[in-house]
């Protein structure tokens, strides 16, 4: 495949979309074809996957049927768009993908990462990100931006110990491979977070062209 896969990550309101978007802009300037996409989700049947998982419901998701879930719809959203956008040569700029389920179903929900690893072969063979950007936070400051935005979405009524642990999962994948991350400080100004994007740019752009 000719693309180049970039996925962002980090817990609840690091500013994912928002900057997702910005580099968008900052590379779409430069000449790159760029396509924007979002995890659970980014095909019409992957959305409604995405409905089931954000909805809260009176009866309680079990674990096991989450992993699945978020795994199904990454399969029909590899399918239909992931894939073929890559063949063409996109950069394909992702909010969330399989980072966030070793974050959140293993780090949160305890699932044991080796059950998560054959899930992630399965449904993706070797496709990885070429590059993740984590945009950490400390978990008060992410829930108060995601709080401010109105009705929280079923993850978002977790507790803050789940979110620690989806932070700390984050950082210890971060640290474990730091040629595939670079961790971004989120809890910046907006400002400061884009400078920081604008020092990662020629890199990204260096990554795109070669
Ligand atoms: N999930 C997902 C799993 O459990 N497993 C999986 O495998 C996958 C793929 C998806 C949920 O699904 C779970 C994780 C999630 O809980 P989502 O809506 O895609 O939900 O993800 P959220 O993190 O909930 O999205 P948010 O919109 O809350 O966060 P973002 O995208 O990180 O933040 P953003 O850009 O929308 O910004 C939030 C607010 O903060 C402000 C923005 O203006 C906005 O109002 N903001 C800042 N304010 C001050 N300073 C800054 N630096 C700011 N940056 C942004």
């Amino acid at each position: 495949m000719s693309g180049m896969f970039i996925t962002l990550e980090g817990p609840e309101g690091a500013g994912k979309s928002t900057n997702r978007e910005y580099l968008a802009e900052r590379l779409r300037e430069r000449g790159v074809e760029v396509l924007l996409t979002r995890e659970p989700g980014g095909t019409p049947l992957a959305e409604r996957v995405r409905e089931l998982l954000l909805t809260p419901s009176d009866e309680p998701m079990a674990a096991d049927t989450e992993l699945l879930l978020v795994f199904a719809a990454r399969a029909q959203h590899l399918a239909q768009v992931i894939r073929p956008a890559l063949m063409r040569g996109c950069v394909v700029l992702c909010d969330r993908f399989t980072d966030a389920t070793y974050a959140y179903q293993g780090g949160g929900r305890g699932v044991p990462e080796a059950r998560i690893a054959v899930l992630e072969n399965f449904v993706q063979g070797e496709l990885r990100p070429d590059l993740t950007l984590v945009f950490d936070l400390p978990v008060e400051v992410g829930l108060a931006r995601a709080a401010a935005r109105g009705r929280l979405d079923r993850f978002e009524l977790e507790g803050r110990g789940f979110f620690e642990a989806v932070r700390q999962a984050y950082l210890r994948r971060a640290a474990a491979e730091p040629q595939r991350y670079r961790v971004v400080d989120a809890a910046q100004s907006l400002d400061q977070v884009q400078r920081d994007l604008d020092r990662l740019l020629p890199q990204l752009l260096e990554m795109c062209r070669g």
